[in-house]
């Protein structure tokens, strides 16, 4: 019998082949898509969030967990999608226009995922008609943005401008090293986090 508790042990450890065996075996088992999707893979990344949060991991085991989280969905996603579970949000995230800087928006979409948003990212550089055309498309309830250059951060501000003049109607949280929630409250975002582990929670409190 496959042991949910040992799945998200795997993700934990980032241990990518006992991840993917578990959830395999759960499959053929017949559990639940989602039961094996809350009780081990989330279940596990929770933990890491928790402990990123306090400081008692860093970058590279949460990148490391997200990684064994992420193979184990290549083999549950389609079983999913099956048995007709919905992600409990849509989102997009990019970094602004004229920013390249990628690894802690990587890492807050490797959270969302985690946490079970569907997640769809549109890279780095991203213009504000860009975000506003897919926010669109993709029909999200959701939007995100990161910047880590001061010069970049007006980006955000003309963004936000951007979704309000195409009649979009997500919501938009903001985050990236200088970013602070006054500056977020000022431009109009919805939501600021300041890390990866709490932008989980405000996404979620956005689309509750
Ligand atoms: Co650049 N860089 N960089 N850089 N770089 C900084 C940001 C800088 C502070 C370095 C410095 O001068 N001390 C400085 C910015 C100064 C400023 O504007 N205040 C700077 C500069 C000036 C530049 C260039 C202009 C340098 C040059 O060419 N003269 C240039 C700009 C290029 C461009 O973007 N157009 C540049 C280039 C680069 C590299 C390409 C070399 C590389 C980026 C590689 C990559 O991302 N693929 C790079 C790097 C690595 C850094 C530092 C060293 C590290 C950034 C990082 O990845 N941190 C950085 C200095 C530093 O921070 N020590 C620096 C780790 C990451 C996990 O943290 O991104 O803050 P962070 O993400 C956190 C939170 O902020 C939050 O969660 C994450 C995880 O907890 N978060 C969100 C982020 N996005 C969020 C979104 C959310 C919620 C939370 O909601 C949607």
């Amino acid at each position: 019998m496959a042991d949910l508790k040992a799945l998200a042990d795997a993700v934990i450890r980032g241990d990518q082949a006992t991840a993917v065996n578990v959830t395999k075996t759960a499959l053929k088992e017949g559990m639940a898509p989602k039961q094996v999707l809350d009780q081990g893979l989330i279940a596990g990344m929770d933990v890491i969030g928790a402990r990123f949060k306090n400081n008692e991991i860093y970058i590279p085991e949460v990148l490391i967990a997200a990684r064994a989280m992420k193979m184990a969905m290549e083999v549950l996603e389609p079983e999913l999608v099956k048995a007709g579970v919905k992600p409990i949000g849509r989102l997009i995230i990019g970094t602004v226009q004229g920013d390249l800087h990628d690894i802690g928006k990587n890492l807050v979409a490797m959270m969302l995922k985690g946490a079970g948003f569907e997640v769809i990212d549109l890279g780095v550089d991203v213009s504000p008609d860009k975000f506003a055309a897919e926010a669109k498309a993709r029909n999200v309830n959701l939007i995100g943005m990161s910047a880590l250059l001061t010069t970049t951060m007006p980006g955000m501000e003309k963004t936000i401008k951007a979704l309000q003049a195409a009649g979009v109607k997500a919501k938009v949280m903001v985050g990236g090293a200088p970013v602070t929630k006054s500056f977020a409250d000022r431009i109009g975002a919805d939501g600021y986090s300041p890390d990866a582990a709490s932008a989980v929670d405000t996404a979620k409190s956005l689309v509750a």
